[in-house]
């Protein structure tokens, strides 16, 4: 998977419309993603996953904040998420695939905040980063 300039360039412009709101869109895509695919939920069972719960919002800006992390390091995302790879693949071996139902929710989540922006072509280079992410966070695995 290889971002092209164009890529980048949508993704930081889309990045910069979510501002200060990645922490809240992190736990609203975390939220959707909990209620669409429950089985994720086994990876959480510490977790009040309750609406509004605060569990949902703490972690919710950690996933936002690592996303704005990975945005500003894209030409060197397994740099960037080098230890967030490791954290995923030794210890919380989170399978693979639902990397792609958060991912889903992300863009959802994106869409739903930013109508106007969110064309076909945004749409698509925000799909490759985060496929990207998700690329680098299951890298560790074997
Ligand atoms: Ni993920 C912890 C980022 C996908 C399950 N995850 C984190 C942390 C960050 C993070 C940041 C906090 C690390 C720390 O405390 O040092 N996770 C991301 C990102 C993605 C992702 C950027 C993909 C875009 N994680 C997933 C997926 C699952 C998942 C798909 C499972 C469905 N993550 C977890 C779990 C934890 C976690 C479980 C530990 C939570 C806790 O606090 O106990």
């Amino acid at each position: 998977m290889v971002l092209s300039p164009s890529d980048k360039s949508n993704v930081k412009a889309a990045w910069d419309k979510v501002g200060g709101n990645a922490g809240e869109y992190g736990a609203e895509a975390l939220e959707r993603m909990f209620l669409s695919f429950p089985t994720t939920k086994t990876y959480f069972p510490h977790f009040d996953l309750s609406h509004g719960s605060a569990q949902i919002k703490g972690h919710g800006k950690k996933v936002g904040d690592a996303l704005t992390k990975a945005v500003g390091s894209i030409d060197d995302l397994a740099g960037a998420l080098s230890a967030l790879s490791d954290l995923h693949a030794h210890k919380l071996r989170v399978d693979p695939v639902n990397f792609k139902l958060l991912s889903h929710c992300l863009l959802v989540t994106l869409a739903c905040h930013n109508p106007g922006e969110f064309t076909p072509a945004i749409h698509a280079s925000l799909d490759k980063f985060l496929a990207s992410v998700s690329t680098v966070l299951t890298s560790k695995y074997r």
